[in-house]
């Protein structure tokens, strides 16, 4: 020994998979492809999908982003997001004589499907979910009268139901796998004879980001998780890495975020990403750990993904011709009434 303190070694844990899912990848094309097959301006309702980056780059080749549909000018195209939009939505959008292209994942409309079945069959639906995330207003819209939301484990005491034996759970597709367990555990200590949706409505994306960054938490000192902060499955990607053991981790949108403060007596760095996170971000994050030593990148796979899904049946429509003819036929509309008047 010479007696000298050896440093230990840095290290930078890559999980996979990590970032774009095939819902996200399906929707960002949509507008891309919306753009040049129909040119500028296309709106999109809402944030296509939860990630700063991704929505400045669309707006720089034309994209407009709108709250509500109400601010669209008619005769124009009209893109919903990924996180799906309540029946109410579409009739606005009629009514605005909009043509629309639907980006809503196909993950997302199964889990409306089976609230508009449950809710035929007259049950008392639990939607587990976050409030105000836009998912849950779109899920929650298809059968409003029906559906009650459970904001995690400390909501259920809350719950009320007209039949307690007559009760089937649903969820947002981007839960925390296990607090959504507990939820589940939780109500069915309340109601013994609730029903389980047919398939999980966490979605695949979501549980494989979960899985590989609990491996890469119980390892990392300090865990980095690309994505924005309304990102509800980044969020939740921060605080499974928290709980499988990670001493830090951190949401942060661009390398340029990152506190050099968070690297003191660190040696293993997890960084992951969002569903919603291009990869070119990831790479910033990588070679901004690099060049503080980070250089030694071991990759943690917890699984395959192979799932893609086609783009919206509508990109194959003359949207604008459809969106003139609505506008058209709303312009004689209003000039037969002037007409009339005078
Ligand atoms: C749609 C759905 O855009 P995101 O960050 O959305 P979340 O729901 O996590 O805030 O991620 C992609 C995505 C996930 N779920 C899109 Cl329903
Ligand atoms: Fe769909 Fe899941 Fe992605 S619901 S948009 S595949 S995170």
């Amino acid at each position: 020994m010479d007696g000298m303190t050896a440093t230990p070694a840095r290290k930078v844990l890559l999980a996979a998979p990590r970032g774009y899912c095939a819902g996200v990848d399906r929707a960002v094309i949509a507008v891309e492809k919306a753009l040049e097959q129909y040119g500028a301006p296309v709106y999109v309702r809402h944030e296509i999908v939860h990630n700063k980056y991704v929505v400045k780059t669309l707006e720089k080749k034309g994209a407009i982003f709108v709250d509500e549909t109400e601010e669209v000018p008619e005769g124009n195209i009209v893109i919903f997001s990924a996180h799906g939009v309540a029946p109410v939505v579409h009739e606005e959008a009629a009514r605005g004589k909009l043509a629309t292209i639907d980006a809503t994942c196909p993950l997302v409309t199964k889990v409306h499907k089976e609230a508009i079945r449950f809710a035929k069959e007259d049950y008392d639906i639990l939607l587990i979910g976050h409030e105000g995330h836009e998912e849950v207003i779109g899920t929650s819209g298809e059968a409003p009268d029906h559906i009650t939301l459970v904001d995690g484990p400390d909501d259920v005491a809350n719950v009320e139901v007209r039949d307690p034996d007559k009760v089937v759970w649903l969820s947002q597709t981007t839960l925390s796998v296990d607090e959504t367990m507990e939820t589940v555990d939780a109500l069915k200590g309340r109601f013994p004879n609730l029903l389980s949706p047919p398939s999980d409505d966490i979605c695949y994306a979501t549980q494989n980001r979960q899985i590989a960054v609990k491996q890469m938490g119980a390892e990392a000192d300090l865990v980095i998780v690309v994505g924005s902060k309304n990102s509800s499955n980044s969020v939740r990607l921060v605080e499974v890495a928290l709980g499988a053991g990670a001493r830090d981790a951190h949401l942060v949108d661009y390398a340029e975020e990152i506190d050099e403060a968070w690297l003191e007596g660190v040696s293993t760095v997890g960084v992951t990403s969002g569903a919603s996170v291009p990869e070119i971000l990831v790479q910033g994050v990588l070679d901004w750990l690099a060049q503080r030593g980070f250089e030694d990148v071991e990759v943690v796979k917890a699984a395959e993904e192979s799932i893609t899904f086609s783009l919206p049946k509508e990109l194959r429509r003359d949207l604008r011709a459809e969106a003139a003819t609505l506008k058209g036929s709303a312009d004689k509309a209003t000039a037969g009434n002037g007409s009339a008047e005078g």
